[in-house]
This record gives C-alpha cells, structure tokens and sequence, in this order.
C-alpha cells in the first residue's frame, strides 16, 4: 500500500521535559532528579542535566521541527520548571522559557500542544506522599490552573497527564521508576489519585478558557499466549487498560479488579463523590502505541522487556511477558495491528472522543555511515503504524493526528542514553543534532501530503 496521508490528518513529533530540557539550575528538583542519584537506578548513571540542553538549545530545536515542517509539536511543562516547590510561588524564568518555546512554535506556524505532567513530579510533593495521598491531586489542579492561566490563549490542545499507569505502577508497584517505591496498595491508590488529579485539572483548564482538553494513555491490548491465561490476561487488562477508562467513563474501579486486588487493597481512597469529578467530559483523547502485552504461563526464562514487569502488576497471578520477534532494543513486540485494538478499547469505553496517537516510534538498531544515520527499521515501524491508522480511518474512526516519539535522542527514563528513539540523533557528550533517515523520510511524507 502507498502511505496516502490526507491533509486534516495532522503530524507531528512528540517530546518530555525531564528527558530534554536539561538546566536543573532553573528549576526545582523532582522524582527523577532524585532517583537518578540512587545509584543504579539509571543504567548508564544518566542524569536530567543536561539531557539534551533544550533549554540552551531551544532556537536550534525550533529551527529543527520547522525543518520538518510538523504540523504540531507535543511537548509536555515541567512542573518544578513552573512552580520549583510543586506549589506556592511560580518561577518566572521557568514561565519565560515556555513563553519563548510556545511563541517561537507559533511564529514558526507550528502548533503548541501541552502536556501538564509527564512523571516529573516536585520532590517536595512526592515528600509530603506523592501520589498515593489524595493532596497531591489538588497540588497538580492548582499547577494546572497557573499554566492555563497564562497559556490558554497560546496552547491549542492540552492533555492533563502522559501515560498515569507508567507513573502509578512503574513509580509506586515495581518501583523500578521514579520515585522508586514498591507498595501495591500505594500503586492502586496513586492511579485513583492520578486520574482524580486529573479531572480536578480538567475544570481548572475550563475555567481558564483552556482549548481542546483531555488526556494521553497508554492502552495495551493484552493478548493470552495459551488458553488457560485467560483470568490473567482479564487481571492485567484491568489494571492497564480498564481502570483508568471506567474512572473516566464514569463507571469507577472495575468489580473483577475490585476483588482481584483484595489482597493489597481495602479500596479506602475510593470516594462515590468523586465520580462527576474523575469523568469529566473531554474532548480528545492521546493514545501512545508501541506494543502488546503476550501473557504467558510461567515455566521458561522471562524476557527482558522494559516495562513488561510482573512486580509492576498488584495482586499478580503466576505469569510471565512472553513477547514475540520482531522485537524493538525495549525488547518490545513490533505488531502495528495492535494499535487498532488500542484504539478501539478507546472508542469502546468514551464513544464519540475524537483520537490522536501521541506517540509512537521505536528504539532499534542504527548504522552510521559517511553518507549518514540510516534507521530504516524506525521508518517502516512509523509507516506500518500510519497504515493502520489510515485503514481505521476508512472505516470511519475519528483518528485526528499522529506523533512521532520522539524527536530526538533523549534520557529514556531508567535505560537512561542507552535506549534512542530520536528520528535526529543528540550526540550525549556534545548535544549536537544530527537528522537521521527517519527524519528525512518523515518530512518528505509531510511534504506529500494529500
Ligand atoms: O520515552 C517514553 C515516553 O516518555 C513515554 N512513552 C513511552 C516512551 C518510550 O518508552
């Protein structure tokens, strides 16, 4: 199939704070300043200065997605940039810095979309309980509110959280993200937390004139390798998938997960008032694609696949992630069809939200030349997935847009530098950029556009 991309479809490329911005000097501390001081927490000792020296780089970073000539730039508002205690005073150099990147977007003609919170979380917060205690939900309202505030009229989408099960789970069950805590109860409770964060946001953006309100998952469609995983795969899918879209949907905690989950949990941070305030309506919703989960029974070797930790499911019931070749460097299963079930999950539960993929792309082997980086494996990767998405769109889902992760080279998360998902190359040592294949590949493909 020749990859025909019609003109409302809008691309665009997809970065972090903490993995790009570098210049702790500007700003308060957070989970993964200081998770990144324990020592092997990050694999290669990495830490969030200077990342990728966005903040110093900003212009020449500008200039790039100019280059690329990206419809959009997804980037998500450091809260310790913004507000370096997590709450009280705003900093007004971190303020400055997303008025100079917001603005330099805009003159460019690119469009600003904002993440509020992409894991990095002020220190001082994750001291005072973190996501397990129900303040911290407010905390992130009143931040949302003083970003909206002063970006409402500049922003034109805004997703409140990235990915709240990476931050629960990974963070508070496995703890193998920061903040590093290993509590399952506390894992359930931060989700709950997170998603009620969340909706406290949502009516903060409202009131703030806020465009275009909503949130970015990740749905994982959980696919059983053997019959008898099925009640496994119903737990897993539960507590990566169903979870968060009934709170949103209305429908609060899942009654399976309610009982599977007894275990680690009484559910005491679950209150029936808070419902209109965790399914407040929005208007789009991110979905950020890379793989599937295969459940296997246990018995031979787990594979090594970041992320796929049974330590990181509450209450897990004997299994093991058996994923399948092709795998990505992430040790992640490449099946582009998966990213239809994904989707569909998302109809399924909030019918008639409008859908963007916010991320997707992959870490693969690259070779370098005289006559350049060639990554031919990320081009197919991001080609195969954009067929899906235009063959959805036959079918009349509402797919609006699509982002790259990432733009460059940065600081993923514990694999630290090891792990490159950039589709331009950011030399560690130097911070020179370099346009890989994929770069190229991807502007003409924005160039052609139908
Ligand atoms: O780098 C991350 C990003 O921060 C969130 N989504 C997944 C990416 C790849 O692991």
């Amino acid at each position: 199939m020749t990859l025909q991309i019609p003109s409302d479809f809008e691309l665009g490329v997809a970065t972090a704070a903490w993995q790009i911005e570098g210049d702790l000097a500007g700003r308060g501390r957070s989970i993964w300043d200081d998770f990144a001081e324990i020592p092997g927490a990050i694999v290669d000792g990495a830490t969030g200065d200077p990342a990728c020296d966005h903040v110093h780089r900003l212009e020449e970073d500008l200039d790039l997605l100019a280059w690329l000539a990206v419809d959009a730039y997804r980037f998500s508002f450091s809260w310790p940039r913004v507000m370096p205690t997590g709450s009280g005073p705003t900093s007004p150099e971190g303020l400055g810095f997303y008025d100079r990147l917001v603005d330099g977007l805009l003159e460019r003609g690119i469009t600003p979309v904002a993440t509020l919170y992409h894991w990095d979380l002020p220190s001082l917060l994750e001291s005072a309980g973190g996501w397990p205690a129900r303040d911290t939900a407010y905390r992130f309202a009143d931040y949302a509110q003083v970003v909206a505030e002063r970006f409402a009229d500049r922003v034109d989408r805004w997703a409140t959280l990235n990915e709240p099960w990476c931050s629960a789970f990974l963070g508070y069950c496995s703890g193998t993200f920061a903040p590093g805590r290993s509590d399952a109860g506390d894992s359930l409770a931060a989700i709950y937390h997170l998603i009620l964060g969340h909706g406290l946001a949502v009516e903060r953006l409202r009131a703030a004139q806020a465009r275009n309100v909503g949130i970015v998952l990740n749905l994982i469609p959980v696919v059983a390798d053997d019959l008898s995983m099925e009640p496994v795969v119903r737990h897993i899918d539960g507590l990566q998938n169903r979870i968060v879209l009934d709170l949103l949907a209305g429908r609060g905690v899942p009654a399976d997960l309610r009982e599977s989950c007894a275990s680690v949990t009484d559910w005491a941070f679950v209150r029936d008032e808070d419902t209109p305030v965790l399914s407040a309506p929005i208007d789009w919703l991110g979905e950020n694609y890379y793989t599937i989960y295969r459940v296997a029974p246990v018995g031979e070797a787990d594979a090594d696949a970041i992320g796929q930790e049974t330590a990181a499911i509450p209450a897990c019931p004997p299994m093991r992630f058996a994923p399948r070749e092709p795998l990505t460097d992430m040790g992640w299963e490449i099946l582009p069809s998966g990213l239809e079930s994904a989707l569909r999950m998302a109809t399924d539960a909030l019918p008639g939200v409008p859908l963007w993929v916010c991320e997707n792309g992959a870490a693969i082997p690259e070779v370098t030349d005289e006559t350049g980086i060639h990554d031919q494996v990320r081009t197919d990767y991001v080609r195969d997935h954009l067929e899906v998405l235009m063959r959805m769109r036959e079918k009349g889902f509402d797919i609006r847009g699509y982002y790259v992760w990432s733009l460059l080279d940065n600081l993923e998360w514990a694999s630290g530098w090891t792990k490159k998902f950039g589709i331009v190359r950011v030399d560690p040592a130097t911070g020179e950029r370099t346009v890989k294949d994929s770069a190229r590949w991807y502007r003409s493909l924005i160039a052609e556009r139908g």
